[in-house]
Order: structure tokens, then sequence, then C-alpha cells
């Protein structure tokens, strides 16, 4: 037959096949297709016929191969041909998902370029790396994660027992605002019992917002706070030192308070849509680390994943990926999605369960921030409205299908996305588009309003807006009508300020991603702005972070770096993830980063593959400007992203997160005493580099030590007991019930 295709997903843009029988077509995005060209001369029964596809970039790891091929002929359903289902492995019994690719030469295919100087991460490279660390229980012993501010053991006091449960007392304040807390504790096993130890919890209105003292001592235990965040930070410090063998705990005195009070994680549903069930496990365990912030990433070029009251169409076909060419009843496959519309990468939250999260997370003091990327990163509502257009056209209803058009028919710009779409971009020029945003702010804000739980901060996202709407008659009657606007250049920038005062005007906190952010006029926005700077500090990203910070915005880094959790923990052809921005973000390197140390000026730092950096390069939001950061503008605080494109389960999520989260955890919490300067070399921060004192070095050397032995001995012991999947120090390597991924 001459009529098939095979459609398979490939984020890097093919350049060419090494055979003239068949054609290799770009759909969207990353969706391919191969078919047979003029020249196909058939199949033998039997023969196999091999494509070498050469393909942009680099082809270096475990994520370039995107499974679920499907082939489409006529009169088959769609059939998947290749596939990472589960197998169990002949040695270990353990179900394992194979690798879609073999890596045959991978001395060669490890490195993106001569210059890239990481070391293959290998397992006798990461053992000798970690030689330094001792392995003794001792370290850990009566140590807390996140580190508190101050902490003194009274070891000529017994430890308290709790055996016997505990006997709450409130003094000042109440039960309900720390009943999640309290639970925690019983989970681990300590009952609450009139004869059991006195747990007196005591309002003390002159400490911190978020900060508690914790007094273990005769028998008896207190906590101080202000309020619910304290006295919850207060139990679950008292959660985290007990001995869940024991019940004991030792007596010691803490003075506790956060050095950031924004402490975020970043989930993406909408590349991979994830369970509710994962998004309660991620919430409690934040929870556990005095994490307060979620951001949601709700939708995406790839997906819509939350109901919206009165438009329909953004779940029924926004949150669904299958083989539908329209795309009247779903979206393209992505991501190596596949054809099946029934696959758990699709999938949305119902208003009930975002209300529910919303309510889970708040009594465990963490604030959730929705965000649906715009205006660029918006295919998936696009498409959705799209769809709703042809429907009301096709019942008669002109009027109504025009209501919440996000595009000009008209518009003949031509433009590829950074993920390859020339379809991804809202016109920022039709009054129906700030209609659909209003209309969709607006019930995000019931929603929060029926958990009881008010909106404070959305996020617009912002990020990478690819030369949209330069071509559209809309556009152009827009800026004629209105000079204020500017150039067609502007048009960006008009989105941002116009939503972002449309949100102040609602009393909600404008966010958003520091590129989009990097093009508004200041003077135009409202004055709490809230930024997550992604520009990589390779390219002197902090730069922009400054900058940005003396407008008097709320910063949060998110360097990619660092921060970025769908980054490889190793770099290792076999280790999991997106490597754009770094291929080495293990626990340790987070452990390191030191977030407010970054420099005022750094010409002597190197790219990412180790070359010097040149003034021709630019920060993501083309900042050039060396800006140091005035003292009174301190940063808010910092976020770990999991981006999903890659992650198509919730093991994968589990393990891309923990344990890294829990050293985010830590520096968003604890500012050590031994503040090094960041050295930025060759994507890895280079402890060695003799640029800091010994005594320093070794201050830093001796808190990781503590800090890895707390992890080996306790932490990811309560992980397991939470039943999350996390990552072992192996590459590629990763443990959730019982099956290795
Ligand atoms: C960036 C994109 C994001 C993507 C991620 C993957 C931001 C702000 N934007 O290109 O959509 O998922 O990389 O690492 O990160």
């Amino acid at each position: 037959a001459a009529d098939w295709r095979i459609y398979f997903s490939q984020m890097r843009p093919v350049q060419s096949l090494n055979s003239s029988e068949f054609i290799i077509s770009h759909i969207q995005g990353d969706l391919h297709s191969i078919s047979p060209s003029a020249g196909f001369s058939g199949f033998k029964a039997g023969e196999t016929k091999v494509l070498l596809i050469r393909a942009d970039f680099w082809q270096l790891s475990e994520v370039d191969a995107m499974p679920n091929y499907y082939l489409v002929a006529p009169n088959l359903q769609p059939v998947v041909i290749a596939s990472t289902q589960l197998q169990q492995d002949p040695e270990t019994g353990l179900e394992v998902r194979p690798y879609m690719v073999a890596f045959t030469d991978e001395e060669r295919q490890f490195k993106r370029s001569p210059e890239d100087n990481l070391p293959w991460a290998k397992a006798n490279v990461i053992y000798e790396r970690n030689q330094d660390t001792p392995d003794n229980a001792e370290l850990a012993a009566d140590s807390l994660l996140p580190t508190p501010l101050h902490q003194e053991l009274l070891p000529e006091q017994a430890p308290v027992d709790l055996k016997k449960g505990i006997s709450p007392v409130f003094i000042g304040t109440q039960r309900a605002p720390v009943a999640a807390a309290l639970a925690r504790l019983a989970r681990l096993g300590v009952r609450e019992d009139a004869a059991g130890v006195a747990l007196e919890l005591v309002s003390d209105p002159s400490l911190a917002s978020e900060g508690y003292r914790l007094d273990i001592a005769a028998g008896a235990i207190k906590i101080s706070a202000a309020g619910a965040a304290g006295f919850s930070y207060g139990l679950s410090s008292l959660a985290s030192l007990l001995d869940p063998d024991s019940l004991q705990v030792s007596a010691m005195r803490i003075r506790d308070e956060p050095h950031y009070g924004f402490r975020g994680l970043h989930l993406d549903l909408a590349r991979n849509f994830h369970s509710k069930q994962l998004l309660l496990k991620l919430i409690d365990a934040m929870a556990a680390y005095k994490l307060n912030r979620l951001h949601l990433h709700l939708a995406d070029d790839e997906g819509w994943r939350l109901e919206i009251d009165g438009l329909p169409e953004l779940t029924d076909i926004g949150s669904k990926r299958c083989h539908d060419l329209a795309e009247d009843s779903c979206l393209l496959p992505q991501l190596g999605s596949g054809p099946d519309p029934d696959s758990a990468v699709n999938g949305f939250l119902s208003m009930a369960d975002y209300v529910e999260l919303l309510q889970f997370a708040a009594v465990r003091q963490i604030q959730v921030i929705p965000s649906m990327d715009m205006p660029g990163h918006s295919r998936a509502a696009i498409k959705a409205m799209e769809a709703r257009y042809r429907r009301l056209l096709a019942k008669g209803d002109s009027k109504g299908a025009t209501e919440y058009r996000l595009l000009d028919p008209e518009d003949k710009t031509q433009y590829s996305s950074v993920q390859y779409y020339n379809d991804n971009t809202l016109n920022v020029c039709l009054e129906s588009t700030f209609h659909f945003v209003d209309k969709v702010i607006d019930e995000v804000t019931k929603l929060h309003q029926s958990a009881g739980v008010p909106l404070q901060l959305y996020h617009i996202g912002a990020d990478e807006t690819a030369g949209a709407w330069l071509e559209s008659p809309a556009c152009e009657a827009l800026l004629a009508a209105d000079s204020s606007i500017g150039d067609k250049q502007h048009l960006g920038a008009y989105f941002i300020e116009r939503v972002s005062t449309m949100l102040a005007s609602k009393g909600i906190t404008p966010a958003g991603w520091s590129d989009g952010l990097g093009h508004v006029r200041a003077d135009r926005m409202p004055a709490k702005v809230q930024s997550n700077s992604w520009d990589l500090l390779s390219h002197q990203g902090h730069r922009v972070a400054h900058r940005q910070a003396n407008l008097g915005w709320q910063l949060v880094l998110s360097t990619p770096e660092v921060l970025y959790f769908d980054f490889p923990y190793e770099a290792d052809p076999k280790e999991h993830g997106y490597y754009w921005g770094a291929r080495q973000n293990n626990s340790r390197h987070l452990f390191n980063f030191m977030t407010d140390n970054l420099p005022a000026n750094a010409e002597q730092w190197t790219d990412i593959e180790n070359r010097p950096y040149s003034a021709d390069d630019r920060s993501t939001a083309g900042e050039q400007v060396s800006e140091p950061l005035r003292p009174e503008n301190r940063m808010a605080g910092i976020q770990g992203q999991i981006w999903s494109e890659t992650l198509r389960s919730d093991e994968l999520v589990e393990y891309m997160a923990f344990p890294r989260l829990l050293m985010l955890a830590e520096r968003a919490w604890h500012k050590p005493d031994w503040q090094v300067p960041y050295q930025y070399q060759g994507a890895i921060y280079n402890a060695d580099s003799g640029f800091f004192s010994a005594e320093l070095k070794l201050a830093q050397a001796q808190d990781w030590y503590r800090i890895a032995n707390l992890l080996g001995h306790k932490e990811l012991k309560k992980l397991d007991l939470a039943g999350i999947g996390y990552r072992i120090p192996t590459v590629g390597a990763r443990i959730s019930e019982g099956r290795l991924y």
C-alpha cells in the first residue's frame, strides 16, 4: 500500500533522510510523519528498511526519542508501533521501562560540542566524586531539614517520649488552623490523649509571621508562634525531628524563621497531565519541608487543564491529544503522546478538583498560583476557541462565534515558536482576546472564592512570544487608532501591561516570566508585580533579576542551571530530562547555590560550553546592563520548575522532583553561614575553583556532609513511608512501588 503514514514526535527539526523512498513532513510542534514518496518500491514480505534521520541540534539523551510512533492507513484504527511499555527485567524481576534509543557511540554522542567540559557521569565518576562524604548517621542526629535559624540541643535533659501520645493545649490560638499539621503527627503514630505529653501552642505576636519557637524539655513541648503558619512549621519540625521507630524526640530549643518568604515549586500540568493524587502527595511533601507556593502551569500549547465554567471546549478539546487532524475533538498528538485519547497524559482538573486542591494546600500554608501561559504558548486555547467558533457558526450564531475568538483570520504573519508551532500565539489586537482572558480570570477567581482561598497572584506566563501578529490587519487598525501603544514591536508588551492592569484592578497581583516582563514599560505596570527570572546565569541572567528587582518587583529566582527539575541530575545519555540549559542539576549542586551572592558583574564567566562570555550574548530578556542589586531590593525567593514535556507519568515527576525538592527547601528556608561567592563555570558550580577561602570551603563541605547523611539515613525513609518515588544516585535508576524505571 502507498497511502499510509507513520506519525511520530521528534522535538528536533529534521534536516534530511537517507532514502528517496520516503518523505518526512513536519506537522506542528514536534509532530512529524513518514510517508512513502513516488519512488517507494514497497515492502517484500519480511523486508526491513532502515531510515537514518539527521536532525538539528544535539541528540544526546534518552528524551530525544519520543515513544508511540503510530501507523495510520485506510481501514485501520491508528495503531501504535513503538512504545515504552513496562517489561519485566529478567535479572531483577522488577518492572522496567526500556529506553527507546540504543546509544551506539556514547563517548562521542555525549558532548554537545568539543568544548563541552562536563565529565560523563559514569558510575565511577559519581563514586569518586562522593568519596569525600562520610557515611555517618551521627552527623545527622537531631538535625532538621530545612535547617533552622537557631538550634540548641539540651543533652542534659532526657528525650521526650511521645509513645503515650500528646495532649494539645491552645493558648491564644485554636486547633482548626493547625489541624493538618497535627494530623501529620497522628500519621506517625502520635495519638492525642489527655494523659499524653503536654503540647502547648502559645500565641506570641512578637514573632515573625512564619517564625516559631519550639521548646522540647522537661517532659513537655511548647510551640510559640504569631499565627497559623508559624504553628504549622513548629509542628512540622517536631514531626521531622521525631524518631519514627522510638517516637522519641531529643530535648532542644529551636528559634526559626525562613530566609525567603517565597519558597516555590512549579508543576507543568499542561504538557502532560498529572493526577490529582500526585498533586496531593506533592503538596503534602512541600508542607513537610516548609515550601509555601505552588505555581500550577495549567495551560500551554499542548493542553488546557482546568475546567472553566461557560467555556467547555477548553477542556473538551484542549485537554486531550488524539489522531484528529482537524482538531475538532482533540489536539494533535505531541510529546510522544500517541493517538490514544484515553492515555494518562490527557486529562484536566474539574472545578471541584481545583477547589479541593486549593483547600488542601491552604491548610498546609501553601498558596496556589494558577497560570495559563499567554500570549505565546497558547495553542490549546486557540484551537479550542476555533472549534467553538466553527460550532457556533454552524448553528447560525455568528455573534456568539466571535465572542471569545483568539485569532485574526486575516493575519498573514509567518512565525515559528521555540517549540516549532506556527499557530500558538493569541492575537493581542482583538477585544475578543481580552474578553477571553477576563472571563478565564473571573472564573478562576470564583473558584478561589468558593474554596474560601482568595486569588492573590495570577501568573500570565508571557514567555517566549515569537513574532506573531506582525501582518495582522486587526493590529494595524489598533495601532492606527491608539497611538499610545507604540509600534508593532510593542504589542507583546501592550498585552502584558493591559492584562496586568486588569488583574491589579481586581485586586490580584500579576506575575510573569522575566523575558516577557523584560519588554514592558515599567511605568505602565501596576506597582506590585512578580517576576520569575529564568535567565541563564551563563548568559549573565542575574543582571535581569537585579534590574527587575530594582524596579521594586518581587523577584523569584527560577534559574535553569540549578532550579529546572526537568533537567537531568547527571550528565549521562540515559539520564532523563531536557538539557538545553544544564546537564547536571543534582542535589549537591543545588545545595551549593548561593542565591544571595550573584555577582554584580562577572566578566570572568564562561558559558555553558566553557567558552568565555561574549558581549554579543544576550540574556533571554535582551539585557546588557550590569546593575548590582540595591540592598533594599532583596530577592523574594526561589522556585523549582518541573516542566513536563518529557514526563509522561506521575512516577517520572516524582523521580525528577525528589530528592531535589528537599534541597530546594533547604536553600529557600535557610541562609547558611558559609556564604561563598557564586562562581559559574561550564554548567557546573565549581566548588574546587580555589575562588574562596579554605575555611568557607570546609564549612560548606561539612554542612553538606550533614545534609547528605540526613538524606541517606532519614529523609529518604520518610519519602518511602509517604509512598513517594525518588531518584537514587545511580544513573537512570528510580524506584517507585517496586518498579525500576
Ligand atoms: C522553556 C520554556 C518552557 C519549557 C522549558 C523546558 C520557560 C519559562 N519557558 O523553553 O515552556 O517547558 O523551557 O525546559 O521555561
